[in-house]
């Protein structure tokens, strides 16, 4: 051990908050093994936390009160029971609840609210009932006040285990919900704000200085919204049934205009839905377009998820279409961001089978089992796009990213004729279950337990037993010490036919046939789902375009090939609609374009990273996700003048498609490292800068605005 030691010893008697600063503080005075060695502290936290108290049941109606009948006790033990039939539970940490204390509570709501919640723990139903309807939606039980406390205290935990480096992420599993009470009052089922509590918490307790608070429940949560709309470090998200006005809690506060006040202008994202059946293109559109490239400009150090499920089909209150696995990848889109330090926290959520499917689903994700393929035309409803440009439009001139959009407010009085969105969908499908079915079906009890049946056996997808593979000569990394090494075959008689259109010249040279000897077996396994991903350090880019072709004769349907570098695509590969291409390169490379040969032109000499973001954002992911690919590969050349950091962010966001399945191929062996990290699952460093170069821009903008005929996911403008 070299450097200084440090008194690692008194570090490690403080509050499990503090530990976390002392980890760093050892890590540059070159202690680290040391610490390790007493194995109180991880290198890089890990490991998915659980919270769950059936304490948090005996909150609960007491007499007739329709608005209030579906919040019932058995919204807390379905799930739980759901995440042990999946054998979810012992692969998570259990972290116990504990009551918050007056002081934490207080951190949002006023002494004289408290007080007054408190006092119901002695009232008996007929002064319930009285101070019930004092508010709008809200019952209380003698028991009310203590499991308020429990669930604030539930997500303080949770909070405190993520912030501390105990656990990477995890999910808080509580009653009652939070999103809705504000400073001076219940509201909607919810008695104390759990998560404005827990990010005002971080910020007092961790020095937390940036939150994005991501609120996908169906119904805005306004109490979140007013009590940081004028805070600009507390970044708040709300999609939420709107029906322009029209749905609880018939706001205009939860319109798309309302974006925050004073300092905290542009903080505040409410996205409404005008109409019922938004499906899982929706919802994804919205993460692309708005959430994500905001979020990334935000770089926030922590992320809470006021995650109601009456947002997945079968609700009775949000009656919207997405289906569970949609919420496993929402998960993933923002674990790359604030060091995966992600706290997920029930809120509502209301058909017992839905809400249970959906929890699995996002434990998944956290646990960072690969997530299944989503269902569905992958197309925004026009009502969805209309909003959706709305959004873009008002916060225009609070974010850079958003810069290179239309910016036009809509306000087209023929959309609200409509009803249901997927009556929209005029698109040709090859899927069976289509929205409408979806929703003809959660009408009744026993079809949608039916339909619910038969889908989730559709997307339960295997997790291969080996996360990462490595081929090819020696690369120094240690990260690979995690990964299994596949052996190179020495000859292989199909290489000859699939490289007829290949560059010949250079496989005569013999610089791609060795490599190839070491990636079609990495492939084999990838395809054979022995392995789920993979990667090789190779020579040329024109091996990548081998492998892609080569993947398709193994029975792989549809392949996402991406390289970023300057590569030579034959022209039936760029004809070949199995096989998308999106190529990112300096030099004019126009010929040969389309819909399935997307060629990227930047400007040589700028700084890229900023711009390879804005386009995974506008364009890699959407037309990757329409394409369903199952395999992505993805081919880094020698000198992309992208940063390690952004290239890993980009490998994770990839890692959505095709149930995880990606082969990564790098001409630079110093990638190997970071790049490996991604594969792995790591949590990533963040992106510090996001920077827009202009002409980049206009190229991307061009180019979507061309293709959007055919990938119906790219961003456009209603007129
Ligand atoms: N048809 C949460 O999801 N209105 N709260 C109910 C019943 C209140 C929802 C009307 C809905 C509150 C956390
Ligand atoms: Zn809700």
């Amino acid at each position: 051990m070299d450097g200084p030691p440090c008194d690692w010893t008194t570090s490690l008697s403080l509050k499990a908050p503090f530990r976390r600063c002392e980890v760093w503080l050892c890590r540059k005075q070159r202690c680290w093994r040391r610490l390790a060695a007493v194995g109180r502290v991880a290198a890089m936290a890990s490991g998915t936390g659980l919270i769950y108290s059936e304490q948090m049941m005996s909150h609960q109606l007491l007499w007739d009160f329709p608005a209030c009948s579906i919040e019932i006790p058995e919204r807390l033990s379905a799930p739980f029971d759901k995440l042990k039939q999946y054998g979810l539970v012992e692969r998570c940490i259990q972290l116990p609840v504990r009551e918050a204390i007056e002081e934490e509570i207080i951190l949002v709501h006023s002494l004289e609210y408290l007080k007054a919640v408190k006092s119901t723990a002695s009232m008996n139903v007929e002064e319930l009932k009285s101070f019930s309807y004092k508010y709008d939606d809200v019952y209380f039980h003698p028991n009310s006040y203590h499991c308020a406390t429990l669930s604030v205290g539930a997500t303080l935990q949770l909070v405190d285990a993520v912030m501390s480096g105990r656990v990477r992420n995890g999910m808080a599993l509580v009653r009652p919900p939070g999103h809705h009470s504000q400073k001076n009052d219940a509201c909607g089922y919810c008695i104390f704000n759990n998560v404005a509590i827990a990010a005002k918490y971080a910020k007092q307790r961790h020095g937390t200085k940036r939150i994005l608070i991501v609120d996908w429940d169906v119904h805005h949560g306004q109490g979140t919204q007013y009590i940081f709309e004028k805070d600009s470090s507390v970044l708040y998200f709300s999609w939420h049934r709107y029906e322009h006005q029209q749905f609880w809690p018939n706001l205009k506060d939860s319109d798309y205009d309302a974006i925050g006040k004073g300092n905290g202008a542009g903080f505040t994202i409410n996205l409404p839905w005008n109409k019922v059946g938004m499906g899982n293109a929706d919802y994804l559109a919205a993460f692309l377009s708005i959430l994500l490239p905001m979020a990334y400009e935000f770089n926030p150090e922590l992320i809470l998820v006021s995650a109601g499920f009456d947002s997945v089909v079968g609700d009775p209150e949000g009656e919207m279409c997405a289906t569970p696995e949609c919420f496993a990848h929402l998960t993933q889109l923002l674990m790359p961001l604030a060091n995966g330090k992600l706290c997920v926290v029930l809120e509502g959520g209301y058909n017992l089978r839905s809400l249970s499917e959906s929890v699995c689903m996002t434990i998944r994700a956290l646990l960072g089992d690969p997530v299944p393929p989503l269902v569905g035309q992958m197309a925004p409803c026009i009502s969805a796009v209309e909003t959706i440009q709305n959004v873009t439009a008002v916060h225009q001139p609070y974010w850079k990213c958003l810069k290179y959009h239309e910016g036009i407010i809509i306000k087209d009085p023929r959309l609200k004729k409509l009803n249901c969105c997927t009556e929209e969908h005029n698109f040709e499908s090859n899927i069976t279950t289509t929205e409408k079915e979806i929703t003809m079906l959660s009408k009744e009890k026993q079809d949608f337990d039916e339909f619910m049946d038969s889908h989730m056996k559709k997307v339960l997808v295997l997790t291969p037993s080996v996360r990462t593979a490595w081929a090819g000569d020696e690369v120094k990394s240690a990260k690979l010490d995690k990964c299994l090494k596949v052996e190179a075959k020495k000859t292989f008689s199909s290489a000859g036919i699939l490289l007829s259109a290949g560059d010949t010249a250079e496989l005569e040279n013999k610089i791609i046939l060795p490599s190839l000897g070491y990636i079609f077996p990495l492939i084999d396994k990838i395809a054979k789902r022995e392995v789920r991903n993979g990667i090789v350090v190779a020579p040329s880019l024109s091996s990548s375009v081998v492998a892609a072709q080569y993947s398709i004769t193994v029975g792989l349907s549809r392949v996402l090939l991406l390289v970023l570098g300057d590569a030579e695509i034959p022209d039936d590969v760029k004809a070949d609609e199995k096989i998308l291409v999106v190529n990112i390169c300096g030099k004019q490379k126009e010929k040969g374009r389309n819909n399935y040969f997307i060629p990227i032109c930047w400007k040589e000499g700028n700084e890229c990273d900023g711009d390879l973001l804005h386009a995974t954002f506008e364009l890699i992911l959407p037309v990757a996700y329409e394409h369903r690919p199952e395999l992505v590969i993805f081919a880094l050349g020698d000198n992309t003048g992208i940063q390690a950091v952004t290239l890993a962010h980009l490998t994770h966001l990839l890692q959505l498609l095709a149930e995880g399945r990606i082969l990564v191929m790098t001409q630079a062996s110093d990638l190997v490292a970071t790049l490996t990290s991604s594969l792995l699952g790591d949590p990533l460093p963040s992106i510090r800068s996001f920077v827009l170069n202009q002409e980049n821009a206009f190229v991307l903008m061009k180019l979507t605005q061309e293709l959007n005929q055919h990938w119906k996911l790219l961003p456009k403008s209603v007129h």
